[in-house]
């Protein structure tokens, strides 16, 4: 239904939540390691050098039980260097992770067991929204960890409305501890998203095998290429399938052709980055209050801590 609807739209756009399938999931890891790619490093850099200030951020009673909940946990990274610090000083907690992939919570479960025997992991397979409702079953405190700029992903109105929503579903006091890449120039932006091995290609390509393969398309990937867009005044990076020429799609399931012109783009991908002053726009009316930030030496990447008010 999605695909129908975005490829028969104009511009065509297809949504960035389904890059990730098991190939996907292994081009995005890929992506992680690239030099090219400086989000991952700058916020590892963070959770490495700043570990035990992040715990005195999130206002810890090592006492009191409370749930560490992880928005698209991913292969826990970053997450794992937290980990350690809590388990080594004895803090009382249960670890949540979601995924969109299965596959990915899986491996983290797996190495999350070997890593840290003495920490309970409860994994929760679904998308982000799907988590909001399931928060209000318990009462502990939380900590919602929502990293790697993962919000960025979102457009700035359904990034409102989700961190609203999230707002609505926790207590006070409860943290949320947000990753965002920061605006930057497209000399150092742009090549995050376009490296010079092909990896982000691949990843943006692997959308039309995925369709190929689920939805019986017969997309001849050659004839696609990708292009990433990035100004600094906007400072959204943006990703496109671009038709190297005039061609027609079959996709079977959907018992359609489309028709794709030389040069016709498929948006993509939107990855905002942010300053102080949009992170404030986006947590607007939703109950959050910024009461603290960290950021990479290099001042790349920031977390921010927010902490749900009355
Ligand atoms: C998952 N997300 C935050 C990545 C980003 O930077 O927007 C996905 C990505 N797309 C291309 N490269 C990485």
């Amino acid at each position: 239904m999605d695909v129908d609807k975005g490829l028969s739209a104009s511009p065509k756009h297809l949504s960035s939540k389904y890059f990730y399938d098991k190939k996907g999931d292994a081009l995005f890891s890929q992506i992680m390691h690239l030099p090219e790619y400086y989000v991952t490093r700058a916020e590892l850099e963070i959770f490495s050098l700043q570990t035990q200030i992040i715990i005195d951020a999130l206002q810890l009673n090592p006492n009191t039980y409370f749930e560490l909940i992880e928005l698209g946990a991913g292969d826990g990274l970053k997450t794992k260097e937290l980990l350690r610090l809590l388990d080594k000083q004895k803090y009382k907690f249960e670890y949540i992770p979601l995924d969109i992939s299965l596959n990915v919570l899986e491996n983290l479960e797996k190495s999350i067991n070997t890593d840290f025997p003495n920490i309970a992991i409860n994994r929760q397979h679904g998308d982000y929204f799907h988590v909001l409702k399931t928060l209000k079953d318990s009462h502990h405190p939380k900590v919602v960890l929502f990293l790697g700029s993962n919000i960025g992903n979102m457009p700035d109105e359904i990034a409102k409305d989700f961190i609203a929503q999230l707002g609505a579903n926790l207590n006070v006091n409860d943290k949320l501890f947000l990753g965002v890449d920061l605006i930057k120039s497209a000399e150092i932006v742009l090549p995050a998203y376009s490296d010079s091995k092909g990896v982000t290609k691949a990843f943006n390509l692997n959308l039309l095998t995925r369709i190929n393969r689920e939805l019986g398309g017969n997309f001849e990937i050659a004839n696609f290429d990708h292009q990433a867009e990035y100004h600094e005044a906007e400072g959204v990076a943006k990703s496109f399938i671009v038709s190297k020429c005039n061609q027609e799609v079959r996709i079977e399931n959907l018992d359609k052709s489309f028709y794709f012109s030389t040069g016709e783009r498929i948006a993509t991908e939107i990855s905002r980055k942010y300053n102080t002053r949009i992170v404030h726009q986006i947590i607007e009316h939703s109950g959050f209050q910024i009461t603290g930030m960290l950021s990479d030496r290099g001042k790349y990447f920031s977390n921010y801590i927010l902490t749900k008010e009355a």
